[in-house]
């Protein structure tokens, strides 16, 4: 039997150039640990023991917390009350390796591609194969490029005629969100796929002009399937030994305000400045491209929320009613076709402030009705390791259009 570290060895050759791999980072005995905080005191000695919230809602109140052994003792020491909710991270994060390379071995989800998550390269053969597929419906685009050279793809897709709203869904500007990039790559399948058996999709995709483009982040995403799989920001050398801006913290509106942090090591640095990243530039690019986008997702994980505008501030948009139907009617939607329950609601208000998120550029500069769908499961366990048969379903056909 293959240990995950072995297959950790064969899966990642030595670099090309003779340079430095990057090293394996392990998170051997981390634990999720679920705390009742009840006061802003022991918040902040919570955020001072543990770098990585694994709760959406960061405040008082229930939160979720990855720690290390060496956090945990300093939890021990703090008299907060906890309960452990993942006994120890790195054994999912072996499992989940372990099962990707047995898949890869076999050659198994060549029939079903959805039957497992799917790496940068998949990801871009898969919108390849689509637009040959279909060359009279869709184009890939090349949206820009990564800090670290890689093309961050897209697909266009749209029926005959032009003029039409369009309407941009992407994911994974946080790299360990799997999910997030497999769910617009159904949406885009599904609309390719079902144009000519389904009328509804036939209907939609003539009546639209859609951009979808999975991986904002392929240089984090890249590095989740190999070195770190909790990586969670693009991968800016910060040039004081730490790596990476959130790019969900570095859009323009709103910088540099509450919930987001102007500490290069933190999850949520913002940058420099707004708009420092070419990953959120690029996307910001495509948006402006394009004449009046109607309207975006931007898809994340987890909590199974449906988030809209504001995220920096806590007073309600304009558009508040719409917003409410919009996302309620969504979440509806979704507990129609799979059960799950999914909370909507104003980000900052139904969360956290979060500033320089990109659904408040989109829909404050840009205009476009814009949420965050924060994808399965609802917690912490499995959180972003999950198994791929609760990430989409196995089989299309039992769950057609809508399946977060
Ligand atoms: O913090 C984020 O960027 C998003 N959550 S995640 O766990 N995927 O990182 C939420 C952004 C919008 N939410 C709020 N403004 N609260
Ligand atoms: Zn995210």
């Amino acid at each position: 039997m293959l240990t995950g570290a072995v297959l950790w060895l064969v899966a990642f050759t030595p670099a090309a150039d003779g340079g430095e791999e990057p090293q394996e980072v392990r998170y051997d005995g981390h634990k999720v640990v679920r705390v009742d905080l009840q006061s802003q005191a022991e918040l902040d000695r919570m955020l001072r023991i543990s770098t990585d919230p694994w709760t959406e809602a960061v405040g008082v109140g229930p939160m979720d917390f990855r720690v290390s052994p060496q956090e945990m003792a300093l939890l021990e020491d703090s008299g907060i009350d906890y309960d452990v909710v993942i006994e120890n991270v790195q054994v999912l994060i072996d499992a989940e390796r372990d099962r990707l390379a047995f898949v890869g071995l076999r050659g198994a989800g060549i029939g079903d591609w959805f039957a497992e998550f799917k790496d940068y390269d998949a990801v871009n053969t898969k919108l390849n194969e689509l637009a040959t597929l279909r060359p009279d419906l869709a184009e890939v685009i090349n949206v820009g490029t990564s800090l670290e050279g890689r093309t961050i793809n897209g697909i266009r897709i749209t029926g005959p005629g032009t003029g039409k709203p369009p309407v941009l869904f992407n994911g994974c500007q946080h790299a360990r969100e799997w999910i997030a990039v497999m769910v617009p790559m159904y949406i885009a399948d599904t609309l390719i796929n079902d144009y000519d058996t389904d009328p509804a999709i036939q209907d939609i995709v003539d009546r639209v002009e859609f951009f979808i483009v999975p991986i904002v982040n392929p240089d984090g995403y890249v590095y989740t399937w190999g070195p770190d799989r909790l990586w969670r920001k693009n991968r800016r050398d910060n040039g004081d030994g730490t790596f990476g801006v959130d790019l969900n913290r570095n859009w323009s509106v709103g910088w540099g305000g509450a919930g987001s942090s102007g500490s290069t090591s933190s999850q949520t640095y913002r940058g420099l400045a707004a708009f420092s990243e070419p990953e959120s530039s690029a996307l910001r690019d495509l948006f402006v491209a394009s004449p009046q986008m109607v309207s975006t997702i931007d898809f994340h994980s987890y909590s199974q929320l449906v988030l809209s505008p504001w995220g920096y501030t806590l007073d309600l948009t304009p558009d508040v009613s719409l917003y409410d139907e919009l996302g309620s009617t969504m979440a509806q939607a979704i507990l129609d076709v799979h059960g799950t329950t999914y909370i909507d609601g104003a980000a900052a208000i139904t969360l956290y402030q979060a500033s320089g998120i990109s659904i408040d550029w989109t829909y404050g500069d840009q205009g476009a009705y814009s949420f965050t769908i924060e994808l399965r499961p609802a917690g912490s366990s499995p959180g972003f390791i999950l198994p791929p048969t609760r990430s989409f379903p196995p089989a299309r056909r039992t769950c057609r259009r809508r399946f977060i």
